[in-house]
């Protein structure tokens, strides 16, 4: 990872741990419908850097995800959704997509987009068939 990269997602990062829990309850507020999106858990630092992805890369999106890079999902048509954990209603469940990284998974969850950036709450995961 170019060190720049790192920075701006430890940015990113340490935002998003801020803002999530008020992400969180307001995607439950808003009741938004609950979908389920298949795809390969992504490390976004490798994958935005260099397009890293697949069973070759599973050590290093390990590696990024545990020392804290925002994990996200790459769609299996090409859609990138960044993953975030509702903090207050389902932490748990947030910590165990992490540990998908380069695996296969279908999430259900709900999405908030913003200014074209895609953020998908994760309710549950499981590993895709
Ligand atoms: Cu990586």
């Amino acid at each position: 990872m170019k060190r720049w990269t790192v920075l701006g997602l430890s940015a990113l990062w340490v935002a998003s741990m801020v803002f999530l829990p008020v992400v969180g309850g307001w995607a439950a507020e808003k009741g938004g419908k609950a979908v389920t999106i298949t795809g390969e858990a992504i490390d976004m630092a490798c994958f935005f850097a260099k397009g890293a992805k697949g069973s070759g890369h599973e050590k290093c999106a390990r590696m990024c995800i545990k020392g804290g890079v925002p994990a996200g999902l790459l769609a299996d048509d090409g859609k990138i959704y960044i993953l975030a954990g509702d903090m207050m209603e389902n932490p748990e469940v947030f910590q165990k997509a992490k540990e998908y990284a380069a695996k296969r998974v279908s999430v259900t969850g709900t999405v908030i987009e913003k200014d074209g950036a895609k953020l998908l709450v994760v309710q549950s995961v499981q590993p895709a068939r």
